[in-house]
Parts: structure tokens; C-alpha cells; sequence
């Protein structure tokens, strides 16, 4: 059985869970869904970035010790992702001991090769990025709250790997994806790597994990954060584990953090001896209008209340149908609903609602015996029996917007396909073309159940209640065979689970 390890960032535990934190775990969980489906065994590993200086300052500005403050906030997440349906199978904290004692077991083994070195550096440090920035850097003017700082920290030899880095993204195209971005990293790998400066004095932030060779300092958050990737699955402690898991297939994130996990994190594994990650993937940012959603600039749209409005599934669905993997993507509430009707209600609501209403109103809500296949019930059953392939690979290729939208293609062509039929005025003349009225109406209760199969990865709950009332709910979740859905098979209660959502203008 092939595995399948995917990762998203660990977030940091100083904000509020937002709609772009909540994009890349329902990308995870979307992912991890189809695997699963496919038959691999499944790894969705997530959780919280609990050390540093943001966190210290939130918790110095709420008055509590750093602990309290990442044991409240932490909640925060692990609520919105349960409301989300995220079936993680690991939530990782970077202050647990199992995490805590493997960053120092990383740092002992870089020390001990002599990949860390003490100096005294003087230079531009970013406070809102917590980091060591070079000159051009402070002129760009990308960065805020620069100060000038003199003192003696540890570094990691990062420089000596950049030769063997530039090798190993070129000769594997799917190190970083999109292409875009493997080709801005190597852009960036054209100018000399320094080395990675990995301490923080504790003068000057103490809430991290103490550096096993000198108590006087903690590690860089950033090297404490990316060995999340490791710790969670047994490394150095569970070598069986370990080597089932690693390395991963994707880890997730925006390309906000492209940088650290496609140049710091590959150079710290190289230098300890660890294979590398089979696939970063960084996608775009969403939007709000044509800026991006900061807490600062206040336009952050809460995925709570949108799911609280909406539920989540039709939340899922837009989410994953609107944004094309690598590009950015904007978000609006008009945008939303206008998905929503179009898509949810209209192409698929409505064919549920008309297929198992005429099936009631003219079968006594079973499944009619189908006559022979004529030449449009043949075409429609090859396009429905091309669909699950197309989707496969299209996931395989971390489209899934295009996924999604090849089973709508397939409830649009149905719907094309009752529309020539016409079986609601056909089973009302005589009793020959009542049989060819049944055959049209059970073919397209089938078909309507493959592409509620394909999109349960997405909307997991409500497909549920779409396969129940097409009373399918038995039926294998991944078999996507024409004619499983068998004539006599009493239709479920209720109607489409997505009514048409009207604003009030
Ligand atoms: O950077 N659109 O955590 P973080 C899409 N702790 N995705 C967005 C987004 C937006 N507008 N805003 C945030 C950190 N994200 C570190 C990570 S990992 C070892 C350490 C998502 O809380 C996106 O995945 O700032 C982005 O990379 C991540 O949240 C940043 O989360």
C-alpha cells in the first residue's frame, strides 16, 4: 500500500485562526481525503508554532505567562479545524516534549559535525520577522521595525550547501511546485547563501527552546518550527515510524514561506544527514478585493462566521473550487454566493431534486428497471465512466479546481441529457415510453451518485445526505462503476441538502 504524508505550516498561536490559515488545512484535508480514497494509507500532519518573539509579545501584551497564553490561543485552531471536518491524524505543538526534545537531539548531532559556529555579528534585524536582514534587504523596505544589532550568536553553515541545493531542485522538477516559484527560489540562489544565524540571545527573547550547548541562548524559531515536519513522526525515537512516513509527499504552505522551507529546511536536512521532502508546494494568497487579508489592514474574513451563515461544506466547496493553485485569488462574499447558486444549487440541487421528486411522484420512489441503452444513454454512460480517471489525475496534479470542475461538467451534461428525454412528460403517455421514462430517471440517479462519489473528498457531510436520499448510502464511496446503483433500491427522505441563497439587497 503506497503512503501518503502530507503537512500543512504549523501557525503561529498569536492571531486568530483566519480563512487563509483555513484554505491550506482544508487543502491538506482535501488531499489526505482523496488518497484515502485511492486506497493509500494516509499521514495529515498539522498543528501550532508556539515559540518566539511574536508569541512572547502577544503574551506580554495580554499580561500572562507565554505557556498560559499558547495553552488558550492553541484551542483556537483545534476547534475551527474539528468544526471544519479536518480529520488530521496528528496535531503537533511545538512546546510538547516530543517536539522540544528532537530539536535539541537536531541541534547536538549539527554541532557535533561542526555545522555551527559561534560569532560575533553585527547587522539589520527585522523585529516583525525575527530575523537577520542584509542591506538590500532594509532598502527594498519590505521589512519593518529594523533595528541595528551587535552580538554573539550561533550560525549554521548553510553557505556550503547552496552548490548541492541548486543540483538537487534541478534535477527534481517536483522539489517546488508551481514552476513559478521553483524558479524564483533559483533566482534567489543565484546570489551567495550566507550562513543561517539559529540563536537568539535570551536577554533578548527567552520564551524558546534553550540551545544544548550554551543555556545563555534559544533556538531560532524557524529552525525549532520546520523540524515539526520530523519530530511528529518518530525521528530519532521510532526509526520504524520514521522511515514509513519520510519523507513527505507535500508539505503545504503559502508562498509567504516559500523561502525558509525550500532553502533553510533542505540545507538543515542535507547538514543533518536526512533525506529531503518530495514536494513544497507553495499556492497564492487569498484576497480580499486586491489586498491581501492582514489582521493590520483589518479585512480578515472570518471563516467561523461564514460557516456559522452557511455551513461548512458549501465553505469547503468554494474554497477549494476558487482558487487555482499557485495564483492568488479573491475573495468576496458576492463571489461566494454566487458560486454557491450556480454550482451547488442550481447544476447539482437541482438535479437531485428533479430526479428523485419524478422518481417518487412516478416509481413510488424506486429505482425503475432500465430497458436497453439506446445511443445518448451510451454517450452520457462513456462520459460518466471517464470522469473518476480524469479527476484522479487531475488530483495527482494538485488541480482541483479542474477536478471539481469535470464532476460539474458531468451534472451539467446530465442535466443536458434529461433535458432531451424530457421523462417528466414521457412518463405521463403510455406504458412504453413509462419504461423508457424509468431508464432515463435510473441511469441518471447513478450517474448523479459517481459524481457525488467524486466530490465527497470536498464536501464530505452533505455528499452523505445526497447519497442517502439517492439511496446509495451502502454503496463503496470509491467505486465509481456505472450500474451500481440498482433498480429496485428505495430512494431516501429529503431534498438537496443546498437551497438557493438569496441576498437581501
Ligand atoms: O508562517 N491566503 O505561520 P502563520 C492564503 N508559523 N493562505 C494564507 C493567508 C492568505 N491570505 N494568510 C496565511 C507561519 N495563510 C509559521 C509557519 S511552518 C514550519 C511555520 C496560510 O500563522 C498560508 O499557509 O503566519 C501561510 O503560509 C500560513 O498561513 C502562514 O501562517
Amino acid at each position: 500500500m503506497a503512503t501518503f504524508y502530507v503537512t500543512t505550516p504549523i501557525y503561529y498561536v498569536n492571531d486568530e485562526p483566519h480563512i487563509g490559515h483555513a484554505y491550506t488545512t482544508l487543502l491538506a484535508d482535501v488531499l489526505a481525503r482523496y488518497h484515502r480514497s485511492l486506497g493509500d494509507e494516509v499521514h495529515f500532519l498539522t498543528g501550532t508554532d508556539e515559540h518566539g518573539q511574536k508569541v512572547q509579545e502577544s503574551a506580554i501584551k495580554r499580561n500572562v505567562q507565554p505557556q498560559q497564553h499558547v495553552d488558550e490561543y492553541v484551542v483556537r485552531f483545534q476547534e475551527l479545524w474539528k468544526k471544519l471536518h479536518i480529520q488530521n491524524d496528528d496535531f503537533i505543538r511545538t512546546t510538547e516534549k516530543r517536539h522540544t526534545d528532537r530539536v535539541v537531539d537536531l541541534l547536538n548531532i549539527l554541532w557535533e559535525k561542526g555545522e555551527i559556529y559561534a560569532a560575533e555579528y553585527e547587522g539589520y534585524y527585522s523585529v516583525s520577522e525575527e530575523r537577520f536582514i542584509t542591506e538590500k534587504e532594509v532598502e527594498d523596505g519590505n521589512f519593518r521595525e529594523i533595528k541595528k544589532l551587535k552580538e554573539k550568536n550561533y550560525f549554521f553553515r548553510m553557505s556550503n550547501y547552496q552548490e548541492t541545493l541548486i543540483e538537487h531542485i534541478k534535477t527534481h522538477p517536483e522539489f517546488i511546485l508551481p514552476k513559478t516559484r521553483r524558479n524564483e527560489i533559483l533566482g534567489f540562489l543565484e546570489k551567495p547563501l550566507t550562513d543561517l544565524c539559529i540563536s537568539r540571545p535570551k536577554t533578548r527573547l527567552s520564551w524558546g527552546i534553550e540551545l544544548p550547548f550554551d543555556k545563555d541562548y534559544v533556538t531560532y524559531v524557524w529552525l525549532d518550527a520546520l523540524t515539526n515536519y520530523i519530530s511528529a513522526i518518530g525521528w530519532n525515537t521510532d526509526n520504524k515510524r520514521f522511515q514509513k512516513w519520510w519523507p513527505a509527499n507535500y508539505h503545504l504552505m503559502g508562498k509567504d514561506i516559500l523561502t525558509t522551507h525550500s532553502v533553510y529546511w533542505p540545507t538543515l536536512l542535507m547538514a543533518a544527514g536526512i533525506q529531503l521532502p518530495k514536494t513544497i508546494l507553495a499556492h497564492g494568497f487569498w484576497l480580499s478585493g486586491d489586498t491581501k487579508m492582514s489582521k493590520s489592514l483589518g479585512n480578515v474574513v472570518n471563516p467561523l462566521d461564514l460557516v456559522d451563515s452557511y455551513g461548512v461544506d458549501p465553505v469547503r466547496y468554494y474554497l477549494m473550487r476558487d482558487m487555482v493553485l499557485g495564483h492568488d485569488a479573491s475573495f468576496s462574499l458576492d463571489g461566494f454566493v454566487r458560486r454557491y447558486n450556480s454550482d451547488l444549487a442550481n447544476d447539482f440541487g437541482n438535479l437531485v431534486n428533479r430526479v428523485t421528486i419524478l422518481i417518487k411522484k412516478h416509481f413510488s420512489g424506486i429505482l425503475p428497471e432500465t430497458g436497453t441503452f439506446d445511443k445518448t444513454d451510451l454517450e452520457l454512460i462513456a462520459i460518466a465512466k471517464s470522469a473518476p480517471q480524469k479527476v484522479r489525475s487531475l488530483i495527482s496534479n494538485l488541480k482541483i479546481n479542474e477536478a471539481i470542475e469535470i464532476t460539474v461538467g458531468l451534472f451539467r451534461e446530465l442535466n443536458r441529457y434529461l433535458e432531451k428525454r424530457e421523462p417528466w412528460k414521457t412518463v405521463k403517455l403510455d406504458k412504453a415510453h413509462k419504461i423508457s421514462a424509468g431508464t432515463t430517471l435510473s441511469l441518471a440517479a447513478d450517474i448523479l451518485r459517481i459524481g457525488a462519489q467524486l466530490l465527497h473528498p470536498v464536501m464530505p457531510n452533505r455528499i452523505d445526505l445526497i447519497l442517502q436520499i439517492l439511496g446509495a448510502q451502502n454503496l463503496d464511496l470509491v467505486n465509481f462503476s456505472v450500474g451500481l446503483l440498482k433498480p429496485g433500491t428505495v430512494l431516501g427522505e429529503g431534498k438537496s441538502p443546498f437551497p438557493r441563497i438569496e441576498i437581501p439587497k
